[in-house]
């Protein structure tokens, strides 16, 4: 079952169980602090999340809802958008040269787009059952499905070069959401959770978790759907920017050392 292993794995990670057999150990749960609280829309079903030239560059979901959008950080403001079909639910965004690839939930496509003026420039039949987050290294773009696979496509034809699974203490991790690449590792956070993964890409295994349980509190207003949705870093001045479906504040945090590392 998909929920128990993301609940096995979470209770693993709090309470720091011991690993067995062969199994990696359980990764520890990092601290974070706010660097920077930001306004972000929360009319905004936020579905993926980048930082590029200056700007965060957002997806948002919900059929007749969903958009891609150039947002201003410092006030939140949409400064251009271009809505996908309106009977697709939008999902991950990612840059590739001078073109933003889309995915959608479960029409079974993604879209390209000119990243300057966000016209729509082709098309792809996405066939790896849901689309989810998207995120990119300088060779590849990732993606999830929902499960804890991440697959991974070669840029140009979006077909995939190799898959990776997710495991935290030997237990898969499902429902892997918005991605991120950060200095070598892919973060993740896991759908319905407070949690951040970093996973290391060449084995699949969670270094570590980020909790941002007080974050998700200050935000969702009891909504159940308003989850952690969003990781974006900016690799230029190292700011990693986390915000959520449907909430009011984007922030910028500072990750603490995690406990028992030098
Ligand atoms: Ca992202």
């Amino acid at each position: 079952m998909p929920r128990l292993h993301l609940i096995l794995a979470f209770a693993f990670a709090l309470i720091g169980c011991g690993a067995t057999g062969e199994a990696p150990a359980a990764p520890p749960t990092q601290g974070y602090e706010v660097v920077n609280t930001y306004p972000h829309d929360s009319q905004a079903f936020t579905e993926g999340l980048f930082w590029k030239d200056g700007f965060l560059w957002e997806s948002t979901g919900l059929v007749g809802r969903s958009d891609i959008r150039r947002v201003n950080l410092a006030d939140g403001r949409v400064v251009q958008k271009v809505d996908i079909p309106r009977t697709m639910f939008g999902e991950g965004i990612v840059d590739w040269g001078d073109e933003i690839i889309s995915l959608t939930w479960r029409d079974r496509v993604g879209f390209r787009w000119n990243r300057r003026t966000l016209r729509q420039t082709g098309s792809f039949p996405f066939t790896i059952g849901e689309g989810w987050g998207m995120t990119r290294s300088d060779r590849d773009i990732s993606e999830g499905d929902g499960s804890s696979a991440i697959h991974v496509h070669d840029p140009a034809t979006m077909r995939e070069r190799r898959r990776i699974q997710v495991t935290a203490d030997g237990v898969a991790v499902d429902k892997l959401n918005e991605l991120e690449w950060v200095d070598g590792e892919i973060y993740a956070n896991v759908w319905m959770t407070p949690l951040i993964a970093r996973i290391d890409p060449a084995t699949g295994h969670v270094r570590a978790w980020i909790d941002l349980t007080d974050l998700v509190n200050r935000n969702a207003g009891g909504n159940p759907d308003a989850v952690l949705n969003g990781i974006a870093w900016d690799a230029e001045h190292r700011r990693l920017f986390v915000t959520g479906k449907l909430w009011p504040h984007l922030y910028e945090i500072r990750l603490t050392p995690v406990p028992g590392a030098n």
